[in-house]
């Protein structure tokens, strides 16, 4: 490893080190170097995206040196390694992170306002990897940032889908989704590491052979092979040198091109295989918490889970260690079931290919692998139809077979022969046709079963996977989500962020729990003036952006009411809309009204084939038009739906929020970690008590907190006695009032067939509840409006919510894991240059 010239300043005498320094003039000079030998550019023929490149590269070789010395350190002390396996990733953008973790932000802003461009524009160039749908993608992106913080050796593994989540549009208030084409422009953040490249197998049949010793063994032999290429991105953690990898593979054909099939004059044929191969991972499936039994999908799936086993193998040969020590090396978390194969295939690699023996094999891959459940939602739960199973992965199906097998017989010994349980914990569902059970595999597969919120892990094991807590109650465990501070409080809010810091020192952001030290100030004026005066430049920059993006104008000083999430019945962004249809008549009927202005913002994206979401979507935006431009409701009320949410987009969004809407029918949202984002940044919650809104609540104190609606064992009770949602509507005339409306066509040009399905639904199912959870809701929401009237209340309130948010920061979550699941020691990095003391 060389040793680069460290960290110093500018002295003028010495200069510092192009690729490493981080003084503002070298950064000028690197930056102005990469402009030239990298883009290709000088400064007057340059665009703004060649700006964007030649930065991200300045950034780039920082991370380099501690990647590099990171790997190094890894190799030679062969750590025991986190293998994080996720078929999602929504990093968001790269650039601005790496400033905060690498503690150069303030230097390269100097640098480029010395070089008269503004890093805030440079910033929104960068096109976002949306490589992810929601939460759970999200977590993970969270999750790598903590290991990288707390130095844990971690790899990433997943998919280089091509085309990420798509980019949301609004046309005539309907969604519309257009292809996410986020690698046009290249991606300075990745290397591609061709040489490490794997072969995975599909499809075809096995044969029985005998291995040297005469024992049975299985081949595989395959209908076609895909190769797997890695490409490598740093994930530098927050002032440390620790910088960890995410290794997302594409798939490419063996040999791109077939020449025999050139020879015979087919040119189209010879580029056929290729094209076939590659679609593999051009696409990410954009559906959210909602199975759908497609092939490709199962072939994405085996496909990264596949190269990341592989990969994990190579490098334990590379460290000379033997395979039977493959769970000491490695502990391999399963984010949620999408690579629940995993224990299959490394059943297989070690059996088949390696010629290991069942019980060793399978002790290794129970050890290895630990499952995170992060929904309870039926539609969710996938199961591969046998069919399509044996077709793409016979030999793995063979083993999961085996797998029941011997599993069952423990069930059988442990509980006796009592066929409905056993049909019920089988890997295979024979209930209506044949399917593998994936998070079945998974429960049997691993040492661990967690949730991410404490109801969450408890209705897992009462519910959905109780037979398996029966079974095996010392596999289950709960981990609390987290998110990190460093994206959520550093990135997002850096006013606020120097407000704390100058309060407080800058301990908090590697400690969350130490901004429990701001409550002494929560009463004091000045403080809460400074508070105040923050929360309101954030609203007004959120203000520019909703009327650049939609024309609205909205009043910085009204309350500003945020829902920003995937569009989902369960989330209830309709139910929102019932209270801002409710605002509006009252004002409507009084107009002189003396309420608490708001601002009802909301974003999200809906599953491009779920016909309901998007209605919501249509109906948010009908009910926008009407409320809007209605001159008897001036600034007192306005609704805006912010289009194409995603991580970028979000940033400047919670720390302009007065109240987050957390309103989900209790016991459907599994955590929920918006609710954090928006409580960390000082905004209070409007919810349920459910995922970790119950968590959020204990925290921050019920009275700083707006509770109401049915619990858990409510939505339970009420099923079971005849759940009536007519009758609520009936005998409540505000709620039918706008039910009426909407059904009426009032919020659609006269149009009474378009929320027909909606309101049928509302009235005739509700299967979320909202009919009953109307009243309270609307209660509660008079509550905050009140509250609001009192400023000094509200922004004591507002700083002891941030104030008491540290447990949920991602390191807490992330320290869990590696205590109770992971048995992971920090490994710490230090620079070459540093151990030496040169430089
Ligand atoms: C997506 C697909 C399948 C299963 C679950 C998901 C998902 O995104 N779940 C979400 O995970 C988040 C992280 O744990 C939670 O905060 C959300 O409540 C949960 O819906």
């Amino acid at each position: 490893i060389q040793e680069p010239q460290l960290q110093g300043q500018d002295t003028g005498m010495q200069c510092e080190d192009d690729r490493t320094g981080i003084g503002v003039e070298t950064l000028k000079r690197a930056f102005l170097d990469n402009l030239f030998y990298v883009q290709g550019k000088f400064p007057a023929l340059a665009t703004k995206h060649d700006y964007y490149m030649a930065l991200a590269y300045t950034v780039r070789d920082r991370l380099l040196q501690r990647w590099v010395n990171t790997a190094a350190i890894y190799t030679q002390q062969g750590s025991r390694t986190v293998a994080y396996l996720s078929a999602e990733f929504l990093m968001g953008p790269h650039l601005g992170n790496n400033l905060i973790n690498l503690g150069i932000y303030n230097q390269v802003q100097q640098a480029m306002t010395e070089l008269k461009l503004d890093l805030k524009e440079l910033l929104a160039k960068e096109e976002e990897p949306g490589l992810g749908n929601g939460g759970l993608g999200r977590l993970a992106a969270c999750y790598l940032d903590s290991l990288a913080s707390l130095e844990i050796p971690t790899l990433g593994y997943g998919i280089r889908y091509e085309f990420g989540i798509f980019d949301q549009l609004i046309r005539n208030g309907w969604q519309v989704e257009k292809t996410d084409k986020w690698l046009r422009y290249g991606n300075p953040w990745e290397i591609a590491r061709p040489e490490w490249a794997v072969s995975v197998k599909f499809g075809g049949r096995t044969e029985a052979h005998k291995n040297a010793q005469g024992r049975y063994r299985v081949r595989w032999i395959p209908h076609k092979v895909v190769l797997g290429i890695p490409y490598d991105t740093p994930i530098l953690g927050y002032k440390v040198n620790t910088a960890n990898t995410l290794r997302l593979w594409k798939a490419e054909a063996p040999e791109s091109f077939d020449f025999e099939a050139f020879n015979r004059g087919n040119y189209y044929g010879a580029v056929d295989q290729k094209v076939t191969s590659e679609n593999l991972t051009k696409v990410l499936y954009p559906n959210d918490e909602t199975y759908e039994g497609k092939q490709l999908r199962l072939e994405q799936q085996y496909f990264f889970v596949s190269c990341a086993l592989q990969d994990m193998l190579r490098i334990m040969l590379r460290q000379k260690l033997p395979l039977e020590q493959f769970h000491e090396k490695f502990a391999v978390q399963l984010n949620d079931t999408h690579p629940a194969i995993a224990v299959a295939e490394l059943m297989r690699l070690l059996l088949d290919e390696h010629d290991m023996d069942w019980e060793p094999a399978w002790e290794i891959t129970q050890k290895t692998f630990g499952y995170t459940n992060h929904t309870l939602l039926p539609e969710a739960l996938e199961k591969w139809s046998l069919k399509l199973f044996s077709s793409l992965l016979p030999r793995h199906l063979e083993i999961i077979y085996e797998i029941n097998w011997r599993f069952l017989e423990q069930v059988r010994h442990k509980f006796g022969t009592d066929e409905g349980r056993i049909g019920r914990l089988s890997l295979i569902d024979e209930n209506d046709g044949k399917f593998v059970r994936m998070a079945h595999l998974a429960c049997v597969g691993s040492h661990k079963i967690n949730g991410v919120a404490a109801l969450h892990s408890e209705l897992l094991q009462k519910t959905t996977l109780l037979d398996f807590y029966e079974f095996f109650p010392e596999k289950f465990t709960n981990i609390t989500n987290g998110v990190t501070p460093r994206r959520w409080i550093v990135l997002s809010n850096p006013k606020l962020t120097n407000l704390i810091t100058s309060c407080i020192g800058d301990n908090w952001i590697k400690h969350l729990e130490d901004v429990q030290r701001i409550e002494t100030y929560a009463e004091d004026p000045g403080f809460q003036q400074e508070w105040q005066q923050i929360k309101r430049e954030n609203k007004v920059n959120v203000a520019e952006i909703l009327l650049d993006r939609t024309g609205v104008k909205v009043d910085p000083d009204s309350l500003f009411d945020i829902q920003v999430k995937r569009i989902h019945q369960y989330k209830r962004q309709h139910l929102n809309i019932l209270h801002a249809i409710t605002l509006y008549n009252q004002i409507k009927q009084n107009p002189n009204l003396d309420i608490t202005p708001r601002t009802l913002i909301f974003a999200g994206k809906a599953a491009p084939g779920y016909y309901i979401a998007k209605l919501i979507i249509k109906l948010i935006n009908s009910v926008a038009e009407v409320v809007n431009k209605d001159p008897d409701i001036g600034d007192r009320l306005k609704v805006v739906f912010l289009p194409d949410y995603n991580v970028k987009n979000s940033q400047p969004i919670y720390p302009a929020a007065d109240l987050s809407e957390q309103i989900s029918t209790a016991g459907k949202e599994a955590s929920g970690t918006g609710n954090m984002k928006f409580a960390m940044n000082g905004a209070l919650t409007i919810g349920t008590l459910d995922g970790t809104n119950i968590e959020i609540r204990n925290a921050v104190g019920a009275e700083n907190f707006f509770l109401f609606g049915l619990t858990t064992e409510d939505v339970g009770a009420l099923r079971l006695t005849g759940y009536r949602p007519r009758e609520y509507y009936k005998e409540n005339p505000q709620l039918k009032q706008a039910i009426d409306q909407i059904a009426s066509g009032y919020f659609s040009h006269g149009d009474r067939s378009l929320f027909k399905p909606l309101v049928d639904l509302l009235l005739d199912k509700d299967p979320f509840m909202l009919m009953a959870d109307y009243q309270p809701y609307i209660d509660c929401q008079q509550q905050v409006s009140q509250t609001y009237r009192d400023r000094d209340r509200w922004l004591q309130m507002s700083i002891l919510n941030t104030a008491r948010m540290g447990k949920f920061s991602s390191d807490r979550a992330i320290r869990e894991y590696c205590q109770q699941i992971w048995k992971v020691q920090p490994v710490p990095v230090q620079l070459a240059a540093e151990k030496t003391g040169d430089g």
